[in-house]
C-alpha cells in the first residue's frame, strides 16, 4: 500500500484543484472504505499536492495508536476531573526513540484534539513541546469518563499523521447522547448556521454563516491560517476527518466571514458530530453540529444515493 500517496488529497490548497477535477467530471471511486487501506491517512497537514493515489481510499484516520511507524506514548494523564492537570505524551519513531522534529501545519507543529468517547467535552490544544520529544498541556477535563484523543502532526521529513488513543479519567461516568442533528447552533451569543451536507464517500462543501445578534459577522480573525476550523468525528468509532476551508485570509478572494466554507467526505453513511471552531473578538470558540451523512441533507444534489456518481480525485 502506498500510504504517501494517499495524502494531501483533502488539503486546503487542493481545495481549488479538487473542485476543478470535480468540475472535469473525470473522477470515480467507490462509496465505502477500501477495506485494505485501514492504514491510509487522510490528513491534509503538510503534505504535497498534487500526489495522484493508486488506489482507493475513504479510509478515515486517528483509529491507531500506531502507524506508519510512529506510535503515540502517553507520559501523563489527568488522572482527577474537573482541576487542571497536565497532560503528556510523545511521539516515537520506529527505534523506540521519540521524535523531536516536526513541520508545521496550519501554523501549528501539533494539533491536539481531546473529545469524550460520547463525543461531549471537545477541546482543540496545541501542546509545547520540550526538547526531548515530549509534549504537554494544562487540561482541565470537566468529567470522569473515557475521552479519545488526537494527536495531528507531520514528523520532520515524514508524512502527516494522526493519531489517537483512549485517555481513562476515573470516576462516576454518565455518558451523553448524541445530539441530535441541527443546522443550527449558538455559542456566546454567536449563532452559526450551516448549509450542505455529508455525502458518503464523496466530497461535499460544507458552509457555516456566523452572526452576532442577528447581524452576520464580516470580520472573523484568522485562526490556525484560515477563517475556521473544523473537525469531523464519525460516531461510533470516532473516526476523525481534519478538514479546513476552501480559501483563507490573505488568498485576496475569501471574506473574513460570515460564511466559512470546508470540504469534506463522510467514509461512510451514519451520524458525524461536526466542531468548528472559530476566532472573533480575539477568542476562539467552539460549536458542536450533529450531521447525518446520507440523510440526504440540502447538500445540492442527490444526496449520494448514486454510486456511480464521481467522489474523489484518484
Ligand atoms: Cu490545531
Amino acid at each position: 500500500m502506498n500510504v504517501p500517496a494517499k495524502l494531501g488529497l483533502y488539503g486546503l490548497g487542493l481545495a481549488v484543484a479538487l473542485s476543478a477535477a470535480v468540475g472535469a467530471g473525470r473522477l470515480a471511486g467507490p462509496l465505502l472504505p477500501d477495506p485494505a487501506a485501514g492504514e491510509g491517512s487522510r490528513n491534509d497537514h503538510s503534505t504535497p499536492v498534487g500526489q495522484e493515489s493508486s488506489g482507493t481510499d475513504h479510509a478515515p484516520v486517528g483509529l491507531q495508536v500506531s502507524q506508519n511507524g510512529y506510535t503515540l506514548d502517553l507520559v501523563e494523564v489527568p488522572a482527577e476531573a474537573g482541576e487542571e492537570q497536565r497532560l503528556a505524551f510523545r511521539v516515537l519513531g520506529s527505534g523506540g526513540d521519540p521524535v523531536t522534529g516536526f513541520t508545521e501545519s496550519h501554523g501549528k507543529p501539533m494539533h491536539l484534539i481531546v473529545v469524550g468517547r460520547d463525543m461531549s467535552g471537545y477541546r482543540h490544544v496545541h501542546p509545547e513541546l520540550a526538547a526531548d520529544g515530549t509534549w504537554s498541556v494544562p487540561m482541565e477535563l470537566d468529567t470522569p469518563g473515557v475521552y479519545r484523543m488526537f494527536a495531528d502532526f507531520a514528523p520532520e521529513g515524514g508524512d502527516a499523521l494522526t493519531l489517537g488513543t483512549d485517555l481513562q479519567v476515573p470516576g462516576d461516568y454518565a455518558p451523553q447522547r448524541l445530539p441530535e442533528p441541527t443546522r443550527t447552533a449558538e455559542v456566546d451569543g454567536y449563532t452559526v448556521a450551516l448549509d450542505g451536507g455529508l455525502v458518503p464517500g464523496r466530497t461535499s462543501e460544507l458552509t457555516f454563516t456566523v452572526s452576532k445578534d442577528g447581524e452576520p459577522v464580516t470580520d472573523l480573525q484568522p485562526y490556525l491560517t484560515a477563517y475556521g476550523h473544523l473537525v469531523a468525528l464519525r460516531d461510533g468509532d470516532l473516526a476523525y476527518l481534519h478538514v479546513h476551508p476552501e480559501g483563507g485570509p490573505g488568498d485576496g478572494a475569501t471574506e473574513p466571514g460570515p460564511g466559512i466554507s470546508f470540504q469534506a467526505e463522510a467514509p461512510s453513511a451514519g451520524d458525524y458530530r461536526l466542531f468548528l471552531d472559530f476566532k472573533h473578538g480575539d477568542q476562539v470558540r467552539t460549536v458542536g453540529f450533529t450531521v447525518t451523512a446520507g440523510a440526504n441533507a440540502s447538500t445540492g444534489d442527490d444526496g449520494g444515493t448514486d454510486h456511480g456518481e464521481p467522489a474523489h480525485t484518484h
